[in-house]
């Protein structure tokens, strides 16, 4: 029998969650391995020979499935959901999988860096003794409520981002606003958004994965 697959991750790490939300939502057997991630030089278990060798980017996740090592979050969603689906959450319609896609395309550029340097601004640069960068945080902030607007032109009329259903794109979405709080992410203006978030973190798969403490 060919032993179960490996999702290296971080139970901190809002790239690893979309990951480790499929796999609950799928009822996937993976073992879920902890790295140690830390910030470039810092000596994480992620700078380490070993983790390189599996990812020389030092990123989780990172799913190990037999022969095959992918990164990427949404790479590894999209193999977990093809090789282990069918699953309503990568849809079978060309049109809709097509539209999961372009919503994973959209976390990834858009939103995911928008919502990361609130974290850095707000979390990591006062935990490290850093002044924050008043007009950097402007600039994040009328980011922040473009692409917030561009999800609430669909969640406005609909109760999950494609096909009225929940899909991967929910998913990868919605791990991105993972540190909300912590961030000071203005979600609460983008009463749609706000409201399809709640419906997300509702989930068993969202409580399930509820780092045991708030850890980056
Ligand atoms: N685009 C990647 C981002 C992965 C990523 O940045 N992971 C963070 C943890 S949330 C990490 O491993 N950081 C360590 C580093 O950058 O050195 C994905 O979606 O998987």
């Amino acid at each position: 029998m060919q032993n179960k697959p490996i999702l290296f991750m971080s139970p901190g790490s809002h790239h690893s969650r979309r990951v480790m939300l499929l796999i609950r939502e799928m009822d996937i057997d993976v073992e879920e391995r902890i790295v140690d991630v830390r910030p470039a030089g810092m000596g994480g278990e992620n700078e380490g020979p070993e983790f390189m060798a599996i990812n020389p980017a030092g990123k989780v996740p990172v799913l190990q499935d037999g022969e095959l090592i992918i990164s990427e979050s949404n790479a590894i969603m999209t193999y977990l959901a093809e090789s282990r689906g069918p699953t309503p959450l990568w849809p079978s319609d060309a049109a809709l999988r097509a539209k999961v896609s372009h919503w994973q395309f959209f976390q990834a550029a858009h939103i995911s860096p928008t919502a990361d340097g609130f974290l850095y601004e707000n979390v990591v640069k006062p935990m490290t003794g850093q002044p924050v960068d008043a007009g950097a945080v402007e600039q994040l902030t009328v980011s922040f409520h473009r692409w917030c607007r561009v999800l609430a032109h669909t969640l406005d009329t609909a109760d999950y981002l494609v096909g009225n259903q929940l899909s991967c794109a929910d998913l990868s979405v919605a791990c991105a606003f993972m540190y909300e709080r912590a961030a000071q992410l203005p979600v609460a203006e983008h009463a749609s958004v706000q409201s399809w978030l709640r419906r997300i973190q509702g989930r068993e798969s969202w409580k399930a994965t509820e780092p045991p403490m708030q850890s980056f």
